[in-house]
C-alpha cells in the first residue's frame, strides 16, 4: 500500500500540560514520519473555519474558546494508511472510552479537552494540511 498523509495538532491542553515531547515520541515510535511541524496559535477566525462543520452543535462556542486559548502544535504525518492508523493511535474522542495505551487515554482528560486531533478522511487530511502549511513547509 502506498503512503498517505494525515493532519494532526496537539491541542492547547496537551501543550499546557507539557506533553509535546511525549506525544511526538509516541507518534514517531508508531511509524509516522513528520513531514511538517510548527508551534502556532489559532485565531478565532482560523478556529471557526477549521471547525465550521460543528457550528450548529451545542459545544461549538466552548470548542472555539478552548482551541484558541493557547498555542497548538500543528503537524503533517506520513505513513501507509495514515488517517485510520493515526485515529487508532490517538483513541476515541472521549478519553474515558479510549483504549489503553492510546494518546488520549494517556494524556487527555475530557471530550472537550482531548489533547490531540487527527483528520477523519483522506480528503480532510489534504484540506487541513494546506490550511496550516504551504507546500514549501511540507517535506
Ligand atoms: P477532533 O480531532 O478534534 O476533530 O476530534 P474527533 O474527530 O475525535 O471528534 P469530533 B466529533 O470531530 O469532535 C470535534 C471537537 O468537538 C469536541 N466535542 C465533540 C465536544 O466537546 N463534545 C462532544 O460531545 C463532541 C462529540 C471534541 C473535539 N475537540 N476538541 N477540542
Ligand atoms: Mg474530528
Amino acid at each position: 500500500m502506498s503512503k498517505s498523509i494525515t493532519f494532526s495538532m496537539i491541542k492547547p491542553d496537551g501543550v499546557e500540560n507539557g506533553h509535546i515531547g511525549s506525544i511526538l515520541e509516541k507518534i514517531s515510535k508508531a511509524g509516522f514520519k513528520i513531514v511538517a511541524l510548527k508551534l502556532t496559535h489559532l485565531t478565532k477566525n482560523d478556529a471557526e473555519s477549521f471547525y465550521s462543520i460543528h457550528n450548529e452543535r451545542p459545544f461549538y462556542n466552548d470548542l472555539i474558546s478552548f482551541i484558541t486559548r493557547g498555542p497548538i502544535v500543528a503537524m503533517v504525518l506520513e505513513k501507509e494508511n495514515a488517517v485510520d492508523d493515526f485515529r487508532t493511535l490517538i483513541g476515541s474522542t472521549n478519553p474515558l472510552d479510549a483504549a489503553e495505551g492510546t494518546i488520549r487515554k494517556l494524556f487527555a482528560k475530557s471530550v472537550g479537552e482531548n489533547a490531540i486531533h487527527g483528520s477523519d478522511s483522506n480528503e480532510n487530511s489534504i484540506i487541513e494540511s494546506s490550511f496550516h502549511f504551504s507546500n514549501r513547509e511540507m517535506f
